[in-house]
């Protein structure tokens, strides 16, 4: 919905403070048909508002979304670093820029920031991350963990395995991992994460953990070209879920595999990974930027590599590609 509409749409429901307004008022107020005024409501239902409708009466707001405030993510958070300092605003162009301006200033590991929307989320490869309003989990954090450069993607799958974890303490759904970072339920998208890294020679400063995930999103929700690709929480469970509480849950998933990665290695990290992976042992297709190959998913290696054999008995190590599993 146009910001416009929309803020004009809430600015006469803030009017009537509570009480009923007709449809005809509505329209006259953000003037636009009374036909186009349904179409507006079903985009703020969509939102997460709870509107009643009533015949000769008109529309009344019952509730607005819940959001996902500090407030909100602080009020029963488990843990003791992670999510313990929180930058939170309603809309940004992307919260992993804002967490690598944050990490320069020094901010203390843990840190989270989090938005109600991002106009230009990002993903790999500067590929768009489509982030709506009130709808999804979009979340930096800061690490700043005392390993080589080359282990960074290991948080990576870090990360995935404490989505899954978290995906699964709060709905009853049970996600897959495609190596290395997309989670996915049924064949389709519901979280998309990204790492970037501050670093200085071999030094780590910080690793930025992005993570997304579509939470209550409808099927409409989403553009053309995600329709296939892409699903929500919500439209796997047929619920609408908290996105404060599974915020919370994924810190404190989070938490405790980081700490155990910090104490024994990527070794235990790196089994649970593989127990929800859905393209080991499979065909698949990887398409890296210079070349596509086909072959057998081995397994991956204590540093994440993705581990390729092809037709040939050629064992591949794959740093970064994007993989399909033909069906
Ligand atoms: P990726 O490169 O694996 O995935 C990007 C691709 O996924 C896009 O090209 C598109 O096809 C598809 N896609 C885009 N948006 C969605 C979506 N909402 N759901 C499913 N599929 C989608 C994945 O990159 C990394 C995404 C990280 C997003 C987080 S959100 C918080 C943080 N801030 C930020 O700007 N990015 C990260």
């Amino acid at each position: 919905m146009r910001t416009d509409v929309r803020s004009k749409l809430l600015q006469a429901f803030t009017n009537a403070g509570g009480e009923f307004i007709s449809g005809q008022e509505i329209a006259e107020h953000i003037g636009c048909s009374r036909t186009a005024v349904w179409k507006h409501i079903e985009n703020l239902r969509n939102e997460g508002y709870v509107l009643e409708a009533v015949r000769k009466k008109g529309y009344r707001i019952v509730s607005a979304p819940e959001k996902v405030t500090a407030n909100e993510i602080m009020l029963g958070l488990k843990t003791h670093r992670l999510g313990q300092k929180i930058h939170y605003q309603e809309t940004v162009d992307s919260t992993q820029k804002i967490a690598h301006r944050l990490s320069n200033e020094g901010a203390p590991e843990g840190t989270i920031v989090i938005a109600e929307e991002q106009s230009l989320g990002k993903g790999r490869l500067t590929r768009a991350w489509y982030s709506p309003k009130y709808t999804g989990v979009w979340m930096s954090l800061i690490l700043r963990p005392n390993i080589p450069f080359q282990q960074a993607p290991q948080l990576t799958l870090l990360a995935a395995v404490s989505v899954v974890q978290a995906i699964e303490e709060v709905t009853s759904l049970l996600p897959g991992i495609k190596w290395p970072n997309d989670i996915l339920i049924n064949g389709r998208k519901v979280t998309g994460i990204l790492t970037e890294l501050q670093a200085e020679a071999d030094r780590i400063h910080s690793v930025i953990t992005g993570i997304g995930i579509n939470v209550n999103q409808q099927e409409q929700d989403f553009p053309e070209e995600l329709n296939q690709k892409a699903s929500s929480l919500f439209i796997e469970s047929g619920q609408r879920i908290s996105r404060a509480e599974l915020i919370q849950q994924t810190l404190v998933k989070m938490e405790t595999l980081y700490d155990l990665y910090l104490e024994k290695g990527f070794g235990p990290i790196k089994l649970l990974w593989e127990s929800y992976a859905v393209s080991l042992g499979k065909q698949i297709k990887a398409s890296t930027l210079t070349e596509t190959l086909y072959g057998t998913a081995l397994g991956i290696t204590d540093e994440g590599v993705l581990l390729l054999e092809d037709g040939k008995g050629h064992v591949h190590s794959i740093y970064s590609a994007d993989i399909e599993i033909p069906q």
